[in-house]
């Protein structure tokens, strides 16, 4: 199952650097009147099984002195599934993307929570999947599988006095239906 996924990730990632224009995906078994349905962007296709993971592309920047984020390019919601994430580090410093469900889906209790917390991270939500360290200009590609809920996106990476990124405001709000 993980070679098909790993396939399938391969697949998208080919299309992405292929076409930002049109997707020309076919769609097998359905007639070639295709009907644009109600929802956006959903490629309406009755055979599910095929749909391949959406994208997200991160961009971990430092737009000041001390001052660190993630942009998403105004990405803040997703549709359940797999999803491609892309990161990228657009710093000086390293960095990295942790994608964690936050419980009970309280993203505002959970920022605080990481905001006031010392030491291990680890227990204030679910991390879901995550990067390597990534160093500056360099870019890590990594597969998540989301269910619904809040999420954040974070970098727990020690950055100065004590602090990690995450703290210094690399902690994004992002919510997967
Ligand atoms: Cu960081």
């Amino acid at each position: 199952m993980s070679k098909s996924m790993s396939k399938v990730a391969f697949v998208v990632a080919v299309l992405a650097f292929a076409a930002c224009s049109a997707d020309s995906k076919p769609a097998p078994g359905t007639s070639g009147n295709a009907v644009p349905s109600a929802s956006s962007s959903s490629s309406s296709s009755s055979d599910s099984s095929s749909v391949g993971p959406s994208a997200l592309n991160v961009m971990a920047t430092e737009p000041a002195a001390n001052a660190f984020t993630f942009d998403t390019g105004g990405v803040e919601s997703l549709a359940a599934g797999p999803v491609l994430v892309t990161f990228t580090n657009g710093g000086t410093m390293a960095h990295e993307l942790r994608v964690v469900r936050v419980r009970d889906g309280n993203f505002s209790a959970y920022r605080a929570a990481v905001l006031a917390a010392t030491g291990s991270f680890d227990a204030l939500g679910d991390e879901v999947a995550k990067s390597p360290s990534v160093d500056r200009g360099k870019t890590s590609t990594f597969g998540a599988e989301l269910t619904p809920g809040a999420y954040a996106l974070v970098c727990f990476l020690p950055a100065a006095d004590g602090k990690v990124f995450a703290q210094l405001g690399m902690m994004r709000e992002f919510t997967v239906s």
